[in-house]
């Protein structure tokens, strides 16, 4: 089995990144950097016409999206606890990994690039402080889930929503949002940052958790 994981540093990539490692599977992790363009390579494109991560090839097969990549991950490597084996636990995380990835994740999209959506630099303005607005009452959404943590988002074991919730709280301090004003969300996210494998993760990634800066500072 060879796996390999396209993932740039502190993007949604780290979800899957961090479910491969905590699986204990070998695969080999390849960093993309946005900031310098390479998503644009024609090499990259090649492999992905969208210009995003993460791309997961497994095999000879290429796989984009993260929710069908976790799910292919999860059907092969059931060690992971990507979701819960069964039942409505099951049920309900997939319903909000579905939401963290199809209504929060592109909120932030909408706060951090607005020029993705319009070229008129006065819509742009309106448009990040109309989602920053929108994402603050999102992530209050995740911090009432973290509230209800047994211990983790999806129950006993880590999952693929500790790894999104934390990435969407790392993105909030881009965005003037504190960390440390969602508490219980803070310390799930610090919690999953501590365990070893993921730890391995965050210093391949260079993370640092918490990037708010107070205005001014
Ligand atoms: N719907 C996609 C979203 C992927 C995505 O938004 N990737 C971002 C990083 S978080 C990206 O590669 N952005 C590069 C760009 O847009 O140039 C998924 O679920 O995989």
């Amino acid at each position: 089995m060879s796996l390999k994981l396209y993932y740039a540093p502190g993007a949604c990539s780290f979800v899957p990144h961090a479910m491969l490692e905590l699986s204990g599977a070998a695969f080999e992790p390849t960093s993309v950097k946005l900031h310098k363009g390479e998503q644009r390579s024609a090499e990259y494109l090649a492999l992905n016409p969208r210009g995003q991560v993460p791309v997961l090839v497994d095999g000879g097969e290429v796989i984009t999206q993260i929710v069908a990549i976790l799910l292919h991950l999860d059907a092969k490597l059931p060690q992971a606890g990507i979701l819960p084996a069964a039942g409505m636990g099951r049920t309900h995380a997939l319903s909000t990994l579905m939401w963290m990835n199809n209504t929060v994740h592109p909120t932030f999209t909408h706060v951090f690039m607005p020029q993705k959506f319009t070229d008129d630099e006065a819509a742009q303005k309106a448009i990040r402080s109309f989602a920053l607005r929108a994402y603050r009452n999102l992530l209050g959404e995740i911090e009432a889930l973290a509230v209800r943590a047994t211990p983790w988002l999806a129950g006993a074991q880590p999952s693929a929503l500790d790894a999104y919730a934390l990435t969407l709280l790392r993105w909030g301090g881009y965005a003037e949002i504190d960390p440390t004003s969602l508490p219980a969300l803070w310390a799930l996210a610090q919690r999953f940052a501590a365990l070893p494998a993921v730890a391995r993760v965050v210093e391949r990634e260079r993370l640092q958790l918490n990037v708010y800066q107070p205005a001014g500072a």
